[in-house]
């Protein structure tokens, strides 16, 4: 028997086979867990389906971050579907203006780049938190894992206003974990190494930074989406109980060198 068997998933953020999501998603489903899952727009939705096809889930929701009557009609939907509640968010969304993440910080910077970074890479954690807050709470152990990166804490070539905004996720997942505590629900993040994804792909250099870890990370690689999938899965299972408000890296070790 998987270690997630009765456990319900909202798996958010998948783009492609290739998303940290999807690796989430096989590895909890492997585990035993019921998923559902949602897509940024209809140029994904397909997408979307093929990979809850995959773990045997039909329930396949609209949800763009941005978008207030979103958040709130994707609540709704769901409490259709599993009105005993959920147990398990899965926050893997970020984004920022391709200008504000490659070259000098302050040459790619504007108001608008900033605050885009924030409402979709931060602010959406603690809004999906809220809107799915009676939800979670009501099976009385419910699970928040969220993405990010080690330029939330460094100062790191390129990264710029997404380390910004990475350094506002992880503040948020401890004044989350801190809110919901009291009623059993438990927030983490996964600081995971560099996967080449469709997100990755924005960022400036994103080549010689795989480069240098593989070559540099006391491992001598770089992660996988299942790295990171059985490491999620396990943070969102009864094993992880005493674990809330943790940033956990999954990088091959990489943030340990001086
Ligand atoms: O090296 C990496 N790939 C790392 C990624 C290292 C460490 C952390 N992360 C984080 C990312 O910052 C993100 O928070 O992991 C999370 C998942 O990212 P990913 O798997 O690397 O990227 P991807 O497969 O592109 O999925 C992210 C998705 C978006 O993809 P695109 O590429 O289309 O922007 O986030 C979703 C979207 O599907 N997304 C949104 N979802 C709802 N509403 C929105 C939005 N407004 N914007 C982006």
């Amino acid at each position: 028997m998987g270690f997630l068997q009765g456990k319900r998933a909202l798996i958010t953020g998948i783009a492609s086979q290739r998303s940290i999501a999807n690796g989430i998603a096989e590895a909890m489903h492997r585990e035993g867990a019921e998923l559902a899952f949602t897509y940024q727009n209809d140029k994904l939705r397909t997408r979307v389906e093929d990979v809850a096809g995959k773990t045997g889930s039909d329930i396949v929701l609209p949800l763009d971050v941005t978008d207030d009557a979103q958040i709130e009609a994707l609540a709704s939907a769901l409490e259709r579907r599993w009105s005993e509640g959920f147990d398990i968010l899965v926050h893997a969304i970020a984004f920022a203006p391709r200008e504000a993440i490659a070259g000098e910080f302050l040459e790619g910077l504007d108001r608008k780049a900033f605050a885009m970074a924030h409402d979709i890479s931060a602010y959406s954690l603690a809004a999906l938190a809220k809107a799915t807050r009676p939800m979670l709470a009501r099976r009385g152990h419910g699970a928040i894992l969220t993405l990010s990166y080690l330029g939330a804490e460094r100062a790191l070539k390129n990264y710029n206003v997404m380390g910004v905004a990475k350094a506002s996720l992880e503040a948020t997942v401890r004044y989350l974990a801190l809110n919901l505590g009291p009623e059993g629900t438990r927030v983490n993040a996964i600081s995971a190494g560099p996967i080449k994804t469709l997100a990755a792909a924005g960022i400036g250099g994103f080549r010689q930074i795989l480069g240098h870890v593989e070559d540099n990370a006391p491992l001598r690689r770089n992660v996988t989406i299942e790295d990171v999938g059985n490491a999620a899965a396990f943070l969102c299972s009864d094993l992880a109980a005493g674990i809330t408000g943790e940033v956990t890296y999954v990088d091959c070790g990489y943030n340990i060198l001086g």
